[in-house]
């Protein structure tokens, strides 16, 4: 049997391809979801429904969720060559006394790829699954 957290992700996944695109502020948007995921604290993960202006960069889902759950946040900083490097969510940063750093992935059919740019330049496709998962690279 399907467990509740696939069994709530596939209906948000259906409810968002039903109603196709959505607007925000007048902008056709881009629907996505996004895990928080946090398996060297043991948390359970948590996901949100959230959304892109279309061709808009992750950054705005992530500020999109921030302003709608009192529960959600996130910090960044700006890297002089990269650009925006995720520092912490909900209150827990990676730091290098640790090796730890919040990786980001795009999940499709439970395979796990790496995206190969940051959240100031990746540009979400429709209902893509991302992931913030806390790693380390120690490994
Ligand atoms: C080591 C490394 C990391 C380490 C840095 C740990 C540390 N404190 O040393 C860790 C594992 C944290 C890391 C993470 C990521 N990285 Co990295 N990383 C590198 C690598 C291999 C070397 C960087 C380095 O040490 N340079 C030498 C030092 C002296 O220079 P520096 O300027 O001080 O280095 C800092 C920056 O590079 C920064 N940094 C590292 N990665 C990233 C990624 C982004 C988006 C930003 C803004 C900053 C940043 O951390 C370094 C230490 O402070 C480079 C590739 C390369 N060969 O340069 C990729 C590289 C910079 N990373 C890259 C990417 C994509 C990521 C991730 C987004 C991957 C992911 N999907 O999770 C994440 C960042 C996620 C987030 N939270 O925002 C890309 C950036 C491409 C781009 N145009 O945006 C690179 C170029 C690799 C590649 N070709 O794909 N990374």
């Amino acid at each position: 049997m399907a467990s509740p957290r696939i069994a709530f992700l596939s209906v948000g996944i259906l409810l968002f391809s039903i109603q196709g695109t959505l607007t925000v502020a007048g902008q056709a948007s881009v629907p996505l979801l996004l895990s928080v995921e946090n398996d060297l604290s043991n948390m359970s993960p948590e996901t949100h429904f959230t959304s892109v202006v279309e061709g808009g960069v992750l950054l705005g889902a992530l500020r999109r969720i921030q302003e709608s759950r009192p529960d959600f946040m996130f910090t960044m900083k700006e890297d002089p060559n990269y650009g925006l490097f995720l520092e912490s969510v909900n209150g827990v940063f990676g730091n290098d006394r640790d090796k730890t750093y919040w990786e980001i992935l795009s999940e499709n059919s439970g395979e796990y790829k790496r995206l190969d740019v940051g959240i100031g330049c990746y540009v979400p496709s429709e209902n893509e699954h991302i992931v913030l998962r806390f790693s380390t690279w120690a490994k």
